[in-house]
């Protein structure tokens, strides 16, 4: 079973969704950026207060801290001894997709399969609008899909030419995808 995977797709294709269900049935440590971000939004620290303006405008927040975040969280997880991680919502551009090929090389560990969510903008757009998160407002959403498409998407044929990517059609019920990611990874 394959057990270092990425989750690829835009905002509100449920890769948070999917990857929180997969990760506690694998056993894997289940990282999400976004998750970590709104962490420390909700504590008020200096990364959280740097975060919060950039994220409710929908644009990324940079690639230093987010890395920082990753960095120290599978660092943590090699030294207590290893094991399995998907990553969810990171990398989200060419420079971060590079910076984790070298952490992962320092680890001495690799990517074992990249999963992208495919889902058509009007559903993802009505699926962000029924959540109603803070950044969850149609002008917001629209701007993250167009950052999506310019900084993110190139990221399917950087892993698409390592062999490394797994289109999943994320329409449908959360127990269908699942069973559809599921599938990819035996
Ligand atoms: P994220 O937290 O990653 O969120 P997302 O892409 O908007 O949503 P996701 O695809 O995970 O959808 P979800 O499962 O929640 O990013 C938020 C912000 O954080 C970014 O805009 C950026 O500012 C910042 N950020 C994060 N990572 C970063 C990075 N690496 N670099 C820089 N900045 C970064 O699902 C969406 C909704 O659909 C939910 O309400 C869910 O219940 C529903 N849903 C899921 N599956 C469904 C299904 N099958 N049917 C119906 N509804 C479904």
């Amino acid at each position: 079973m394959k057990q270092r995977l990425l989750f690829l797709g835009p905002p509100g294709a449920g890769k948070g969704t999917q990857a929180q269900r997969l990760a506690e049935s694998q056993g894997l440590l289940h990282l999400s950026t976004g998750d970590l971000l709104r962490a420390e939004v909700a504590a008020g620290s200096a990364l959280g207060k740097e975060a919060e303006a950039v994220m409710a405008r929908g644009e990324l927040v940079s690639d230093a801290l987010v890395l920082a975040i990753v960095r120290s969280r599978l660092e943590q997880q090699a030294a207590a001894g290893g094991g399995g991680w998907l990553l969810d919502g990171f990398p989200r551009n060419v420079a971060q997709a590079d910076a984790l090929a070298e952490l992962l090389e320092e680890l001495g560990q690799q990517i074992e399969l990249v999963v992208l969510m495919e889902l058509d903008d009007a559903v993802l757009v009505q699926r962000l609008l029924s959540r109603g998160r803070a950044d969850d407002n149609e002008a917001v959403i629209r701007h993250r899909l167009e950052v999506y498409r310019q900084q993110t998407e190139p990221l399917i044929a950087y892993y698409r030419e390592r062999n490394l990517l797994a289109p999943v059609e994320a329409a449908g019920t959360v127990e269908e995808i699942g069973a559809r990611i599921t599938a990819l990874l035996a």
